[in-house]
């Protein structure tokens, strides 16, 4: 599972673009502390996947799909005043788009009073840093503990005792973890911990009707989008020649905002695309860049993972190109057996060996 936190300040356009992006799905609600939570699972629109499933005409076409959260109940107490609950949420997420509201309307009170869209990404932003400085300098703290006892081999500890002194160094100077450079195998260190600036995260800017998007000063490393959401909802409910009408005389874009964001939420994430057919379904899943070929075997099924043999794999790309016809893209030699260490490219077609019971 894949998962979107949809969080900002209240009455910023939350549960406007939940909505939008889930063609108005209700969601599951629950509640954690002060927060509610929306969730709803969205399929992820793939060409590739729908040209395959042309093809092969497998009973079934299975998407990959993100769950997107809306968490809902948040008020920021004073700037620098994070709220535990939020922090947890948000740590369980993949990626998180933050709603920073332009829009101004006097039925719909800003919570804090007055429209600024700088002032609240500045806020969240020194929320994100002071709660991950936090957690650095209490994991330091325990580390220095560590090599006084000798718990553990006193390189592994000097190893993380670097990293962690150069992630303070960095939010000493206000630098998000997300901007960064790091190995993958220091990301592997920092799994456990929740460190919300090192999380890919998009900003929408909700923009009112009229308005020409703000500028704003944008923290390293985030991707913007502007929208007027609540209006990118009422042309959702119109039909396509008719919102492409109404989209060119309020001069936006050809394309939903709706498309235009899963679009850059696919962009950020560090995933690749894989695809499984077979007659009964062709199905498309998201698995994190740089894993193997056991890996994905273990997404579709833990007994494939557990008895995996080999892995025959073809690029989507050829696949489609020799019109379904595999003799020929064998004969290209686009064809090839795998191990469990290959590491699976985006647009693989994975078939996977493996030993039952
Ligand atoms: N004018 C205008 N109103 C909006 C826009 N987006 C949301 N609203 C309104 O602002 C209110 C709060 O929006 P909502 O999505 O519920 O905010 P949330 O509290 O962040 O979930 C609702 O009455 C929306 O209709 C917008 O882009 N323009
Ligand atoms: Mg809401």
């Amino acid at each position: 599972m894949t998962a979107v936190g949809i969080f900002g300040l209240p009455a910023s356009g939350k549960s406007t673009l939940f909505r939008l992006v889930t063609e108005g799905k209700e969601g599951a609600v629950t509640h954690e502390g002060p927060l509610t939570l929306a969730t709803a699972v969205v399929p992820l629109p793939d060409p590739r996947l729908d040209a395959l499933h042309r093809l092969v005409q497998s009973r079934r076409k299975v998407p990959a799909s993100l769950t997107f959260v809306d968490i809902g109940g948040y008020a920021q107490a004073r700037p620098g005043r994070f709220l535990g609950p939020l922090r947890n949420v948000l740590g369980r997420m993949d990626v998180l788009v933050q709603v920073v509201r332009a829009f101004d309307h006097p039925q719909v009170p800003h919570p804090l009073g007055s429209v600024d869209p700088a002032r609240d990404l500045a806020n969240m932003e020194a929320e994100f840093l002071l709660g991950d400085l936090e957690t650095v300098e209490r994991r330091l703290a325990r580390l220095t503990e560590e090599r006084q006892k000798g718990a553990r081999p006193r390189e592994e500890i000097e190893r993380e005792q670097e990293l962690f002194v150069r992630l303070q160094r960095a939010m000493q100077e206000e630098r998000p973890l997300r901007a960064l450079d790091l190995s993958p195998e220091e990301r592997a260190l920092l799994q456990g911990f929740t460190l919300l600036s090192l999380k890919p995260m998009l900003v929408v800017v909700n923009l009112g009707d009229e308005d020409e998007p703000p500028n704003l000063p944008l923290p390293p490393g985030v991707v913007r989008l502007d929208a007027p959401l609540a209006l990118e909802w009422e042309l959702a409910q119109l039909s396509p020649d008719e919102a492409l009408e109404m989209r060119a005389a309020y001069g936006l874009p050809p394309r939903a905002f709706r498309e235009a964001l899963l679009e850059a939420l696919r962009g950020i994430l560090d995933v690749v695309v894989f695809y499984t057919m077979n007659e009964r379904e062709t199905r498309a899943w998201l698995l994190p860049r740089g894993s193997t070929a056991v890996e994905a075997a273990g997404l579709i099924h833990t007994d494939m993972a557990r008895g995996f043999i080999r892995a025959e794999v073809m690029p989507a790309a050829a696949f489609l190109q020799a019109q379904g016809d595999r003799a020929v893209v064998r004969s290209q030699g686009a064809w090839h057996l795998e191990g469990r260490d290959y590491i699976v490219q985006d647009g693989d077609i994975l078939y996977i060996r493996f030993q039952k019971g």
